[in-house]
């Protein structure tokens, strides 16, 4: 039989939570054949099926798209044209005419094109090695699969592939066999003893070179790690190794979860969507996530590197063992999962940097998204393409979630919660609600309020009234939350349970007692510090003998993902910098008064308060330091003026921000340049190493870089000049360059050709060379970047390249791409509408900078509208870009 056709194409369709249905049947093990040619592979899947439902359903149905089936047969007899059909992506077999029993095997052959395959979804081809995406649905890709992450089977990969061209072989599991076969070819195979999802299949073709190490896991049992790369890349790969071993052994110890199979196998990729792949024993990252050196990397790449390791390491079992039951419960993993990485790091590293790093991505990015036309709970209840639902709100959000069922638990609680968790669900795949009941079963948490938190879409404002009585010495605070509205949700929401980490500060910058009578007040390890849990619409908090002048320090560490509206004066914003015993709401005080100097720029006495307090303080660790001096981002900045006034006022942020700038490098030019000085003398002579310390004094100088660059004087070119020369790292030589390329200085330009000379092998050097370009506030920087995508070190289908100069250019360069001429959308409409057909995903994620098009001006709302318009307007709009454009302009 020779059925070779294509499958055909369907409308967007939604699908809901509501009609979650267990599948019909399921795939108990799954054996694959695959043989790679020069122009196409052959794959011959035999599938073990076993009906689930009581009487066998009368059709089978399983997913396949890009294939060209070749034969399809059941337990050895082949199917005739009449006993299936092929339709929307679907395979669909009429069991009544097949006749047998409950448990038989599919055995299915089918060509595809991996040469040919640039949305990067199922197997592809990137820099002649081939490697698998399937999360969420790429499988079906590969070959014809109940293609559902409830559908859980073991898998054994059989590989065949010429030699020469592909030495390395990879699949999940443990290596079983491998041999040579005549004609130059040769054959492995891999099997996975552990059930798991089609998602997690993941395979590697490649001329590959590996460096092993070796981790023994808590209970003695040898684990082999491999690190595959291209043999260039092999120098970059030992820090990864590093935290790889730190990530198994924290793992270990804080939730008593060991590494289950022989080998750890980590393959790096130039050409991927996100960053990296979860695949059970083999993960697949992008090279950006996984290479580092000091050449190439810069302390903030450094520092993901190590948590994307962690995370993906950590999935094996939030994830892997424990999987969710549809794509709707995917913050059951991702949510979880981040929250693990980041109190790895937390706990490994810096606790205040990386606290910081993560509500700033709250607060600009998934803020922004929660209060837009794509807003959607953690947990969503309808999604047309899944690819559009890895969002900031399911894993960012997800994680503060699972962080406030810590923080109301404590941590004892908590650890045993997940023990049960994982205990009771090994092997299984699961809801938000079964991870909650289990985490928090036999405590006094309330489940059904908290379950609020996956269900509702939206920002909760906390709004805040403080009434001091001088007589009685009490300072009550009275708190009342609301959601603002939504263009996409009309259904009510209910108050959600949020608990308030606080403490009290005294004008002499004491910390003060809480001393209350109200049991919603939880003290913490110290009488200085609480949570309050707040669960109704309103609620008061009165606090016993608290002096004149106290400030109150509320939501201390974001303990909740909430917009906290209280009042609080300059002066008492600056006592809390100076003086709060939580370090993070030092920094967010900070970050209130420099907003508040940036968006109504009269004074800036308490500014300048703050930076003589701070600036050159030796008590205070040099990160913490630049952390507090830090302006505020312009996309945080564009969210509080939203919540002020429900407006984005592009030019009149931008003007404040650089006032604010210019006025603080006046003030402390030779602070800066003693800073600068300071750290030149520390760090001369000293090897290059990633750790906090030394990435404190670097951000503290290229701070002080930050604020002199504005004052556009020959001296600064020269240290510019020589910081970007003299540096024996990226961070550095970056901050240089940045600075002397946005500082429109004459300099620039022979700095940047000789990054190139240095630099145009390595790819993730080059990266950052097109966004320092890409972002650059010049008028000229449009036509800069159109000339940058003809580069001959640009690979217009890589994605990192894309978005090295597309959203350096739309997300990082408002200036420009908010142009009044309208070119900057035009632009990006063009390109979202390049990538709509060839990689889906990587056209519907570039679009986020126009989805909040109604929060602009009058002009900007019409046209950033008639870009996306223009995009609707295309032919065969691919469903991930349909559904976001769709829902942006509210149809
Ligand atoms: N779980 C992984 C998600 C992912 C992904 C999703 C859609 C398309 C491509 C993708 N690559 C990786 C990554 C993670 O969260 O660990
Ligand atoms: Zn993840």
């Amino acid at each position: 039989m020779n059925v070779a056709t294509k499958t055909q194409d369907s409308a967007p369709q939604t699908i809901f939570l509501k009609d979650y249905q267990p599948p019909a049947y399921g795939v108990k093990n799954i054996e694959l054949f695959v043989g790679i040619d020069t122009r196409s592979v052959k794959v011959i899947s035999k599938q073990r099926i076993v009906a689930q439902t009581r009487e066998p359903a009368e059709s089978l149905i399983l997913q396949g798209q890009d294939q060209d089936l070749i034969a399809l047969s059941i337990n050895g007899q082949p199917l005739t044209k009449k006993q299936f059909r092929q339709r929307h992506h679907n395979l669909v077999i009429d069991m009544t005419s097949v006749k047998v029993a409950r448990e038989f095997t599919l055995q299915i052959e089918t060509v595809i094109d991996p040469y040919n395959n640039t949305a990067l979804e199922g197997l592809y081809e990137s820099k002649g090695m081939l490697c698998t995406q399937c999360e969420a649905e790429g499988f079906r890709r590969i070959t014809y699969y109940i293609d559902r992450p409830d559908n859980m089977a073991i898998f054994t990969t059989h590989i065949e592939a010429d030699k020469t061209k592909y030495p390395v072989l990879l699949a999940n599991g443990n290596l079983v066999e491998s041999e040579d076969l005549s004609n130059g070819r040769h054959r492995v195979i891999w099997h996975d003893p552990y059930p798991k999802p089609s998602y997690l299949f993941a395979m590697v073709a490649g001329d590959l070179a590996v460096k092993q190490d070796a981790y023994t896991t808590m209970s003695g049992r040898k684990v082999t790690i491999a690190f595959y790369t291209a043999p260039a890349d092999q120098d970059k790969i030992n820090f990864a190794i590093e935290a790889l071993k730190k990530s198994m052994s924290w793992d270990e110890e804080r939730y008593g979860r060991e590494y289950d199979l022989d080998i750890y196998m980590v393959v790096a990729v130039s050409h991927f969507n996100m960053g990296a792949m979860e695949n059970k024993g083999l993960n697949i990252f992008n090279s950006r996530c996984v290479l580092a050196s000091p050449q190439t990397t810069t302390d903030q790449q450094y520092a993901s590197v190590e948590s994307i390791i962690a995370h993906e390491y950590f999935h094996n079992w939030s994830g892997n063992r424990v999987t969710c039951r549809d794509w709707f419960q995917l913050s059951l993993k991702e949510g979880f999962t981040v929250f693990r990485d980041q109190h790895f790091s937390e706990e490994l590293d810096s606790w205040l940097e990386h606290r910081v790093g993560a509500v700033k991505v709250m607060r600009s990015v998934q803020f922004a998204e929660d209060a837009g036309p794509m807003a959607h709970p953690v947990r969503p209840q309808e999604y047309m393409e899944i690819n559009n639902f890895y969002t900031v709100t399911v894993y960012d959000k997800g994680a503060e979630v699972v962080r406030m069922i810590r923080t109301l638990l404590g941590p004892h609680k908590f650890r045993q919660g997940t023990d049960r968790y994982f205990d009771r669900f090994d092997g299984l795949a699961v809801t938000t609600e079964d991870f909650v009941s289990s985490v928090t079963e036999n405590t006094d948490f309330d489940r059904e309020v908290f379950q609020r938190w996956y269900d509702q879409p939206g920002t909760p404002v906390v709004k805040v009234q403080r009434i001091y009585d001088a007589a009685k010495q009490t300072l009550t605070l009275q708190f009342a939350q609301h959601y603002p509205a939504l263009p996409n949700w009309q259904a009510p929401r209910q108050p959600v349970l949020i608990p308030l980490r606080l403490g009290v500060v005294g004008a002499d910058g004491q910390p003060i007692n809480l001393r209350t009578d109200n049991p919603a007040l939880q003290l913490t390890d110290s009488n200085t510090d609480g949570v309050f849990i707040f669960k109704e619409q309103v609620a008061e908090l009165c606090l016993e003998q608290v002096p004149s002048g106290a400030v109150p320090s509320l939501l201390r560490g974001f303990s909740a993902p909430v917009i906290l509206d209280i009042d609080l004066s300059p002066a008492e914003l600056a006592l809390l910098v100076s003086h709060d015993e939580d370090l993070f709401n030092r920094w967010d005080a900070a970050q209130t008064l420099l907003t508040h100097a940036i968006l109504q720029p009269d004074d800036y006495r308490s500014v300048f308060a703050v930076f003589h307090q701070v600036l050159t303080n030796d008590e205070i660790a040099p990160e913490a330091r630049a952390l507090i001096c830090q302006l505020p981002a312009y996309t945080a900045l564009e969210q509080v003026q939203v919540q002020r006034s429900g407006s984005i006022e592009v030019e009149q942020l931008l003007q404040g921000q650089e006032q604010l700038r210019q006025a603080i490098a006046q003030e402390f030019e030779a602070s800066f340049i003693s800073l600068v000085e300071q750290v030149d003398e520390l760090m001369q002579g000293r090897e290059f190493s990633p750790q906090a310390e030394d990435r404190g004094w670097r951000s503290i100088r290229n701070l002080a870089f930050y604020y002199l660059a504005s004052l556009n004087k020959p001296s600064v070119e020269n240290r510019l000049l020589k910081h970007y020369d003299t540096s024996n790292n990226l961070t550095d030589r970056l901050a240089g360059l940045r600075q002397l390329v946005h500082g429109q200085y004459d300099g620039a330009a022979t700095a940047l050709e000789q990054f190139v000379k240095r630099f145009s092998e390595e790819e993730l050097a080059m990266n950052a060379w097109f966004e320092v370009q890409a972002s650059n506030p010049s008028d000229q920087c449009l036509a800069q970047v159109q000339q940058l995508q003809q580069h001959f070190a640009y690979d217009p289908k890589s994605p990192n390249h894309v978005r090295s100069v597309v959203s350096a250019f739309c997300r990082g360069n408002p200036r420009q791409f908010h142009r009044a001429d309208a070119s900057g959308y035009e632009f990006l409409a063009d390109m979202v509408i390049q990538y709509n057909q060839s990689n889906p995903q990587l056209a519907a994620r570039l679009l986020g900078p126009l989805i909040g098009w109604r929060q602009y001006d009058e002009q900007r709302q019409q046209a950033m509208r008639s870009a996306l318009e223009k995009i609707m307007a295309v032919k065969d709009a691919a469903p991930d870009v349909f559904e976001v454009v769709s829902k942006s302009l509210g149809r």
